[in-house]
């Protein structure tokens, strides 16, 4: 039997990229940012030895590529803004090279009635800043919403949706507690500090836009359901703390404008609360988001932890859990990340039960496949596997919508192939391959079918 799953009028069609994974920080006048420093320092720790220096040259071809997102149906595209391009150094003077590209950017989007959705940090710290501290140096949020202030000025008369943040949480692991970002640092009280002030900043953000502009604002999260292995209450608690550590953490702040009593209690009883300020907590409470952006890729299951942690290893928010291989789960073997599309429909509806019903859209989901070369028929890539994966989370994403969620979009992880940061080029996401050598874009299967779905405003299956 053929269902129907016609979406909301308006529905937002489109894909999520970021600045320094297509860009090439060779391109233009750019200072540098800390993936530039760490590459330049540690190339073998990059898959195959491939930096950021040249990605997909976005920055040259925005044209084509912009043409090629028309082609295909978008009404609406994510970008960031790489702060170490538009400031180079972090603070003081704008670079006007910068300026013209992004105003190129910006203007040929909407040239092609694609709304650019603007992000202004995705993982890429200028280095000096870093050099300063990084989020762990509170003088660093006034460095940043300086830079968000520069940004809504210059852009704001034609961008109405903003981001403050992609993924916040992934430096605050990556660079402090798992060692897969620079600083590489491992330490949790450094990392509990990070996340904090990256809140901070966020709200002050927040609070810059809303008292000039009138567009919206939010924050892009990855949402990782926390499924326990069973009801067992052990396994229940587990699953409860990792989800104030790896969702509440920053899901509860941004849209309730407060942390979770569970979560404060939990880090004061280890000495981890992070320093704050006065005032900080009225900031949050008065500068919560219009709109949640929601990364949705892959669960997370846990269970209660079998053995007690080393009392000589530092502190880490695995003391609490342990991860669980589910029986049967299924996989994506080449990221190494579990497949389950339900779990997109159980974030809306949390959302909608917890969250006050919060505005939100699919700001990433997708599938990262290793030498899709073995997929070419007739010059394309047939990325069925793709195909399946977008729709079966298209058709969960529906039944949210049809109970209620105030879901408005899905964008697609990500418009062409592109670099993904320790990984480099190892996993193609895109809808469009790039040919490294050649920098020549091929649309893939999944291209055209998007585009299908995108102009029925749905599909049928
Ligand atoms: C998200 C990031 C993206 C992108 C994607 C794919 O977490 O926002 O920047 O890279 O994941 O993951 P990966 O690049 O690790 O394969």
């Amino acid at each position: 039997m053929t269902v129907t799953y016609q979406f909301p009028e308006n529905f937002w069609w489109g894909s999520a990229a970021s600045a320094t994974q297509t860009e090439g920080s060779n391109n233009g006048v750019k200072g540098k940012d800390i993936w530039d420093q760490w590459f330049a320092t540690e190339p073998n720790r990059f898959f195959e030895g491939v930096g950021p220096g040249v990605t997909s040259d976005f920055y040259n071809r925005y044209k084509e590529d912009i043409k090629n997102m028309k082609e295909i149906g978008h009404n609406t595209f994510r970008m960031s803004i790489s702060w170490a391009r538009l400031i180079p150094g972090g603070r003081g003077d704008v670079n006007q090279e910068a300026v013209t590209f992004y105003n190129q950017v910006i203007d040929e989007l909407l040239a092609n009635d694609i709304e650019p959705f603007v992000n202004l940090f995705h993982f890429d710290m200028p280095f000096e800043l870093q050099e300063l501290g990084g989020w762990e140096n509170r003088e660093v949020i006034n460095d940043y919403v300086n830079y968000a202030r520069t940004a809504f000025d210059l852009f704001g008369d034609r961008i109405k949706t903003w981001f403050t943040f992609n993924e916040p949480i992934v430096p605050v692991e990556g660079g402090y507690l798992y060692d897969f970002h620079y600083p590489n640092i491992v330490d949790a009280k450094r990392a509990i500090q990070v996340a904090y002030h990256t809140m901070i900043a966020h709200a002050k953000a927040v609070e810059a836009y809303h008292k000039d502009y009138n567009g919206k604002i939010g924050i892009v999260l990855n949402l990782t359901p926390s499924y326990p292995r069973s009801q067992n209450p052990a396994d229940l608690k587990a699953s409860h703390i990792c989800d104030l550590f790896f969702n509440r953490s920053f899901l509860d702040p941004a849209v309730k404008g407060e942390y979770p009593e569970d979560l404060i209690k939990l880090l004061e009883e280890h000495g981890h609360l992070p320093v704050t300020e006065p005032g900080d907590q009225h900031l949050l409470k008065a500068n919560t988001v219009d709109l949640l952006g929601v990364n949705y890729y892959q669960p997370r299951r846990v269970k209660a932890k079998d053995s007690l942690p080393n009392p000589y290893s530092p502190f880490m928010p695995d003391w609490f859990f342990d991860n669980y291989e589910m029986p049967g789960r299924k996989m994506n073997p080449y990221r190494g990340w579990e497949i389950y599309e339900k779990g997109i429909y159980d974030i809306m509806m949390n959302l909608k039960q917890s969250y006050g019903n919060i505005e939100s859209f699919i700001s990433e989901n997708g599938m990262g496949v290793q030498n899709e070369e073995r997929f070419l028929n007739n010059g394309r890539i047939e990325d069925d596997y793709r195909i399946d994966f977008i729709k079966e989370h298209l058709k969960w994403l529906h039944k949210a919508i049809e109970e209620g969620c105030n879901v408005k979009g899905y964008h697609l992880w990500t418009f062409m192939d592109n670099w993904s940061w320790m990984n480099a080029y190892k996993n193609r996401y895109g809808f469009f391959s790039v040919d490294l050598k050649t920098q020549t874009r091929t649309a893939k299967k999944s291209a055209s079918w998007f585009a299908e779905v995108s102009q029925q405003n749905g599909f049928n299956d």
